[in-house]
C-alpha cells in the first residue's frame, strides 16, 4: 500500500549508484549496442528492424525524439537514426499493453509509489479509462461516453476561460490545427504548451530583434559555416544526429566553440556509428575551444567577447565588424555600444567564470571567422534572463553581420519533434489578431481576443480556483511543470482532468475530481481512416515541413489517432457552431491541410509540396536584406548583466537531462557519458565544494529552496563529485522539479528558470 509520500513526487528509494569516469567520446559501438539492446528488450524483433529501416527516411516515420532535421540527400542506409532515436521508438512501440486488468489490479495510490521508470515501462495504454469521483481505480469507458463527459463538463463551465488546453510538442500539424480551432470555437485562448517551458525565450528574443521567432539556418549552412558556437546545449544526448552535422562542418574546415558549465562528452569527440572508418579510427574531435561558463554567466561572457571585439575593431581601423551590414540593415547600434563601452572587461570575465585567456582565444576565433552560427538550447532559455540571453546572442551576430547570409545565423535547436510546427499552426496562448481574423472568416467562428494562460499562469489560475477542466493533448504536465507540489494542488482543484496519451505517467495519478485517459496512436503506427491510410506532417528545427507515416499495426484496436480524438470531441462539443466538417476532416487529413493552407499563406500548395521526398521549407522571413520587423531592420538591444548573487551556504542548481530519458519518460537509469550507472537521484558537485562541507561521494543530501517564503525540499540525492564550476550543482529533471519555484521565470517569456535554482544543502 501507499507510504506517506505524496503521489506527485517521485519515490526517494535508491537503485544502486555506481560512479565511473565521465566519457570523452560520444556514440560509436556502445551507442549502437545500447540502441539494439533497447529495441530487443522492449519491442518485437521484426518490428524493431522494420522501424529502424523506415526511421527518418523519405516518406517514413519521423523520429518522435528530437527536432533535428534530416539531411536532404545522403541519408545513411543504416537508417538515419541514433541511439536515442531508437530508444524513443522502442519506448513507443512496446510489446506490452495495459488496459482494464492492469488498472483493476493497481490502484491510483499504489501506482503513485512506482518510479517514473516503472510507470513508463508498464506498456502502452490500450483502451480509454476513467477515474470516477471518489474511485480508487481507473475503470474502462467507451469513447462515446468519454466525449459526452468532456463536452458536458465544458458546457457546464461559467465561462470557456475556466478550461485549459495543454499541448506537448509531439502532436502533428493536422491534430494541432484541429485542436486550436476547436478550443477557439469553444471560446478560449487558454492554450499553454511545452514551449512555454522550453524555447519560449528564443521566440521572444528573436522576434524582438530580427522579427522572426525561429532559426534562420539550414543544414547546408551548418555544414559550411566557418565557426559554430554551441551554447547551453548537450547534443550528444539530446540531438545526437546533430553530431553528424558538426562532423561535416569540421571536415569542411569549420571550428567549434562550446559554452557550457559541463564538458559534455558528445561535444568533445564523436564517433559516428554510421561510418565504419570513424568507429574504428577513434572518431572526430569536435570542440576546438570549451568555455566552462558559470551557471547563467553567458551574458557576462558574451559581453566580454563583444567588448574585446569592439576594441579590436577600433584599433584595426574598422576591419572586424561588418559596417555595411550594421549601417544598412540594423538599428540601435549606437545605444548598444554606448552601454557596452561602460562595461569593464575584468568584471565581465570574473562574472562569467571563464579564464581570461580562454575568452581571448574565443575572441580571436570569432574575429577571424567569415561566417558564424550560434546554436543553443535550454542552458540559454531556462533562465530569469532567458530572453536577454537570446538577445545578446543576436547582438554578437549582428556585430559580425552574421545573419541572413550563407553559413551564418541563429539556430535555436528545438526539443520535441513537432513543437515548432505546433506553434506555426496556431498552438499559442497569445495568437495574433491577424491569425484569429482568418479563423473567423474561414470557419465561421468568433474567436476570443483575450490572450490565454501560459503554463505558469495556468498553474496559478488552477490554484486560485479559476480552472475546472484541464485537457492535455500529450505530455506529462504534472512532472514537466515547475513547483511540483503547487502544480499538483492546482490539478487536484479541477473538476475534470483529461489526458490524451500513449503511455502511463504521473499526470494520470494526480487528478481532478474525475479523470480520463484517452489512448492514442503513436507516430510509428498505421493511421487508417475512412479515406485510407493517412500520413501526418511535422516541422523540424529548420522550418522544413515533411510527412510522417506509421508502419506498425496499432498496439490495440481501441486506439484513435489524435486527429480523430479531437475531431469527434469537437463534433460532440460544438455541433454546428462552426462551419467545420469535423468528421470529413478525420476521414481525410488532406482536407485539414487544405484548411491550414487557407489560413496560413506560407503553406501554399501544402498537399502537393509535402508529397515531395523532402517536404518543403517554410519561408524564413529575411528577404533582400529586409528583416520582417516594423522598420525592416534587425535590432541591437541592451541587456543587463545578471547579478547571480549567492548568500553564504547557497548554491545554484541546474536541472538537466540524463542520457537515458526523453523529458519525463525514463528509458533507463544510466547517464553513460557522465559516468553514472543505475541511479537518477544524484546531484553533481565540485570536489572542492564537497571537501569544504566534509562530504563524500554517494553521501545522501537534501536540497532545499525557499524562494518566496515557501519551503521546497528534494530529499535524498546522492553526491557525485564532478567537473562543474564552483558553487554550481546539477540534478535531473523531473526529480528535481519539486525545487523549481513557480515564480522564478523570465518576465517576458514566462519560461521557468529551471537552469538556475537557488538551494541550500543538508545531510539527509
Ligand atoms: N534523448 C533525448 N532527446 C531530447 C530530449 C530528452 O529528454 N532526451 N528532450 C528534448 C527537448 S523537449 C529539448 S528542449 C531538448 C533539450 O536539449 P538540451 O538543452 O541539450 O537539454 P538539457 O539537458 O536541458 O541541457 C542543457 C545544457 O545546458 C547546460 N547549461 C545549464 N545551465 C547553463 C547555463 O547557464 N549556461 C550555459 N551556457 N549552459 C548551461 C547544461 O550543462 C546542459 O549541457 O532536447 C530534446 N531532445
Ligand atoms: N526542471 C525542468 N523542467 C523542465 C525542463 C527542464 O529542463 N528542467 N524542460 C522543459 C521542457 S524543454 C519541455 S519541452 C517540457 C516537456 O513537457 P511535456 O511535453 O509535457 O513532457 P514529456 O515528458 O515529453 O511527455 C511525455 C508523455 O507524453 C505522452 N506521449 C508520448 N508520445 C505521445 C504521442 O505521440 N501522442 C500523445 N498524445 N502523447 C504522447 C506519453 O504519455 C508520455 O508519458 O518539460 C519542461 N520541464
Ligand atoms: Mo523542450
Amino acid at each position: 500500500m501507499s507510504d506517506q509520500k505524496p503521489k506527485h513526487e517521485t519515490p526517494t528509494a535508491h537503485t544502486g549508484l555506481k560512479i565511473k569516469a565521465p566519457k570523452a567520446k560520444a556514440a560509436g559501438i556502445p551507442g549502437i549496442t545500447k540502441a539494439v539492446g533497447q529495441a530487443n528488450r522492449y519491442m518485437k524483433t521484426g518490428q524493431a528492424i522494420k522501424l529502424s529501416l523506415k526511421l527518418n527516411q523519405k516518406g517514413g516515420v519521423d523520429c518522435p525524439g528530437c527536432a533535428w532535421p534530416d539531411p536532404d540527400d545522403d541519408r545513411s542506409r543504416l537508417g538515419e537514426y541514433c541511439e536515442n532515436g531508437m530508444k524513443a521508438i522502442a519506448e513507443e512501440a512496446q510489446k506490452t499493453t495495459i488496459g482494464r486488468d492492469f488498472f483493476a489490479q493497481n490502484s491510483v495510490a499504489e501506482l503513485g509509489d512506482w518510479s517514473d521508470f516503472k510507470l513508463g515501462k508498464s506498456g502502452r495504454i490500450a483502451e480509454p479509462m476513467v477515474l470516477e469521483a471518489g474511485a480508487t481505480h481507473y475503470t474502462p469507458i467507451s469513447w462515446e461516453e468519454a466525449n459526452t463527459m468532456i463536452a458536458g463538463e465544458l458546457k457546464a463551465l461559467k465561462t470557456p476561460d475556466e478550461a485549459v488546453f495543454y499541448t506537448s510538442g509531439r502532436t502533428s500539424n493536422e491534430a494541432a490545427f484541429m485542436y486550436q480551432l476547436m478550443v477557439r470555437a469553444f471560446g478560449t485562448n487558454n492554450m499553454p504548451d511545452c514551449s512555454n517551458m522550453c524555447h519560449e525565450s528564443s521566440g521572444h528574443g528573436l522576434n524582438n530583434t530580427i522579427g522572426i521567432g525561429k532559426g534562420t539556418v539550414s543544414l547546408e549552412d551548418i555544414h559550411n559555416s566557418d565557426l559554430l558556437l554551441i551554447i547551453g546545449q548537450n547534443p550528444g544526448t539530446n540531438h545526437p544526429r546533430m553530431l553528424s552535422s558538426l562532423e561535416k562542418c569540421k571536415e569542411n574546415g569549420g571550428k567549434i566553440i562550446t559554452i557550457n558549465p559541463l564538458r559534455e562528452a558528445g561535444l568533445v569527440n564523436f564517433i559516428n556509428p554510421q561510418r565504419l572508418g570513424k568507429v574504428l579510427g577513434g572518431g572526430t574531435p569536435l570542440t576546438d575551444l570549451h568555455l566552462p561558463v558559470a551557471l547563467n554567466g553567458d551574458i557576462a561572457l558574451l559581453k566580454a567577447i563583444m567588448l574585446r571585439i569592439w576594441h579590436q575593431d577600433r584599433e584595426q581601423g574598422g576591419s572586424i565588424l561588418d559596417w555595411d551590414f550594421i549601417s544598412e540593415q540594423t538599428a540601435g547600434y549606437e545605444a548598444f555600444v554606448e552601454d557596452l563601452r561602460r562595461q569593464d572587461f575584468t568584471d565581465l570575465a570574473t562574472a562569467s567564470g571563464v579564464p581570461r585567456a580562454q575568452i581571448l582565444t574565443a575572441v580571436d576565433m570569432i574575429r577571424k571567422a567569415k561566417s558564424v552560427i550560434v546554436c543553443w538550447a535550454m542552458g540559454v532559455t531556462q533562465h530569469e534572463n532567458g530572453v536577454a540571453n537570446v538577445q545578446e546572442i543576436v547582438n554578437l551576430l549582428l556585430m559580425k553581420g552574421a545573419i541572413g547570409k550563407p553559413g551564418s545565423g541563429v539556430c535555436p535547436v528545438r526539443g520535441h519533434s513537432n513543437v515548432q510546427g505546433n506553434r506555426t499552426v496556431g498552438i499559442w496562448e497569445s495568437p495574433s489578431d491577424a491569425f484569429l481574423d482568418k479563423l473567423a472568416t474561414n470557419f465561421g467562428i468568433t474567436p476570443p481576443r483575450k490572450h490565454g494562460y501560459s503554463t505558469v499562469e495556468a498553474i496559478h489560475a488552477m490554484n486560485r480556483g479559476k480552472v475546472n477542466v484541464f485537457f492535455a493533448l500529450g505530455g506529462n504536465f504534472l512532472s514537466a511543470a515547475p513547483d511540483t507540489a503547487y502544480t499538483a494542488a492546482g490539478l487536484e482543484r479541477c473538476q475534470l482532468t483529461v489526458h490524451v496519451s500513449t503511455k502511463l505517467n504521473r499526470s494520470h495519478l494526480v487528478t481532478g475530481k474525475r479523470a480520463l485517459i484517452l489512448p492514442c496512436l503513436g507516430r510509428t503506427e498505421i493511421d487508417l481512416q475512412d479515406q485510407g491510410e493517412q500520413f501526418v506532417t511535422v516541422e523540424n528545427s529548420m522550418s522544413i515541413v515533411h510527412r510522417s507515416k506509421g508502419v506498425l499495426p496499432p498496439c490495440s484496436e481501441h486506439l484513435r489517432s489524435e486527429s480523430a480524438i479531437i475531431g469527434t470531441l469537437a463534433a460532440a462539443l460544438l455541433g454546428n457552431q462552426a462551419t467545420v466538417p469535423w468528421q470529413e476532416w478525420v476521414g481525410d487529413y488532406d482536407l485539414v491541410r487544405e484548411a491550414i493552407e487557407k489560413t496560413i499563406p506560407e503553406f501554399a500548395g501544402y498537399n502537393e509540396k509535402v508529397r515531395h521526398d523532402f517536404g518543403f521549407y517554410l519561408a524564413n522571413g529575411i528577404q533582400d536584406g529586409q528583416f520582417p520587423t516594423p522598420d525592416g531592420k534587425a535590432h541591437f538591444t541592451i541587456n543587463k548583466v545578471p547579478k547571480n548573487q549567492l548568500n553564504e551556504g547557497e548554491y545554484q542548481l541546474m536541472t538537466i537531462r540524463s542520457h537515458d530519458q526523453f523529458n519525463t519518460t525514463i528509458y533507463g537509469l544510466d547517464d553513460r557519458y557522465r559516468g553514472i550507472k543505475n541511479e537518477r537521484r544524484v546531484v553533481f558537485m565540485h570536489p572542492e565544494d564537497m571537501k569544504t562541507r566534509g562530504w563524500q561521494a554517494k553521501q545522501a543530501i537534501n536540497l532545499i529552496n525557499e524562494h518566496g517564503g515557501t519551503r521546497r525540499v528534494a530529499e535524498s540525492f546522492l553526491l557525485v563529485p564532478y567537473d562543474i564550476p564552483r558553487n554550481c550543482l546539477a540534478a535531473y529533471f523531473p526529480e528535481a522539479n519539486v525545487l523549481v519555484p513557480i515564480d522564478s521565470f523570465d518576465d517576458r517569456s514566462k519560461t521557468p528558470a529551471s537552469k538556475r535554482i537557488i538551494v541550500r544543502l543538508e545531510e539527509a
